[in-house]
């Protein structure tokens, strides 16, 4: 039976990789509301794995082998590169499209790369909004490659379950290379070119900045409209405790345990219940942005222009703050109440 009838959304929800490409090109672009309605029932089934870490430690080739193994399984895989210097985006040099080749003539993996610029309400929602597009065509693995957390505008962490942070041998002072700050978001620490001198010192490197720091729970920072079940605090023994692989991600070398790692962290996201409570949470960080962006829109549209520059004036001659002219905005929209 022909899909070319059905609506063009289902068809990239049915598996069609033209729909589901000109879907993501639309959620890039422009508002796609109703879009990302009718595919979030769908959402909620992929493993979502984040990779990040410095240029040039192996993110990209890390992700090809990690795909090829998922596909030894059988499994289908998405792969979103959020980062301009990626061989993803087509700036390859040759041996990275080689490595690519086969995996970018398999029906079994989808290829994307993010626009980085001029996308609506920003790179983040977009990308998360991206994932959802791909979780939603039924994709087992989705995995999302950013460059250096904690600098990048994509907080990769929100987006994804399990987050490696990738750091290789003989990038200038070994652990110096990795933020503290990375290490909080890592749930996998991965060595790659672990065929290269310097090793031993990287490895020795992270294990002292893991045992120095305590590992906060990941959690959304973002202000919490609604009160939200806790994170679960897992005791001392239970707690996920984030372990140091070894890679070459050019020969494979160690991909297998890295996927098994992968698999034990999304086991225990699901039995600790923090997958839940993290739902919970980045949930309700979206809807209090969803929220703040539909009142803003609707006060603009309510206020003419002379209207504002009034108000402005007001503030500028300081006889009115910013808090009251706010409250006074919106007492506009709601006039019924007192
Ligand atoms: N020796 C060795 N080289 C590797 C290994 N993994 C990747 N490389 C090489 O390191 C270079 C960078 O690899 P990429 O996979 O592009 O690294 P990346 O982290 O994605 O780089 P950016 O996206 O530019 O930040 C390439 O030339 C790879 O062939 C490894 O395990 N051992
Ligand atoms: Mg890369």
């Amino acid at each position: 039976v022909s899909n070319v009838s059905l609506p063009p959304i289902v068809q990239a929800i049915r598996g069609s990789r033209r729909q589901l490409a000109r879907l993501i090109t639309k959620i890039e672009g422009e508002q796609a509301n109703a879009e990302l309605a009718e595919i979030y029932p769908h959402t909620g089934q992929a493993c979502l794995v984040g990779i990040t870490g410095a240029p040039g430690t192996g993110k990209s080739s890390l992700v090809s082998a990690l795909a090829r193994h998922y596909r030894g399984l059988a499994k289908t895989v998405a792969i979103l590169a959020v980062d301009p210097t990626s061989p993803f985006t087509g700036g390859a040099v040759l041996g990275d499209r080689i490595r690519m080749r086969d995996l970018a003539g398999d029906n079994g993996v989808f290829i994307r790369s993010m626009a980085t610029r001029g996308s609506l309400g920003g790179l983040a929602r977009a990308t998360a909004n991206i994932v959802r597009a791909l979780d939603a065509a039924g994709f087992d693995y989705i995995i999302i490659e950013t460059v250096g957390a904690g600098q990048s505008e994509v907080d990769i962490a929100s987006i994804g379950q399990t987050i490696i942070v990738v750091e290789a041998p003989g990038l200038g002072d070994d652990v110096q290379a990795i933020k503290a700050g990375i290490l909080e978001i890592a749930d996998i620490l991965v060595v790659n070119k672990a065929d290269r001198p310097g090793l031993e010192n990287t490895v020795r490197g992270l294990r002292a900045m893991l045992d120095l720091g305590h590992r906060a729970e990941r959690l959304i920072h973002h202000g919490q409209l609604m009160p939200v079940a806790a994170l679960p605090v897992p005791d001392e023994n239970s707690a996920w405790q984030p372990p140091i692989m070894q890679t070459v991600a050019t020969t494979g070398q160690g991909i297998t345990e890295l996927a098994a790692q992968i698999e034990a962290h999304q086991l225990y996201l699901r039995q600790s219940g923090t997958l839940q409570a993290r739902l919970q949470a980045s949930l309700s960080a979206e809807l209090e942005e969803c929220l703040r962006d539909a009142l803003l829109a609707q006060i603009r549209q309510n206020i003419r222009a002379e209207e504002f520059a009034e108000h402005l004036a007001q503030m500028v001659d300081r006889q009115q703050t910013p808090n009251h002219v706010a409250l006074q905005m919106l007492r506009r929209l709601t006039p019924n109440q007192t």
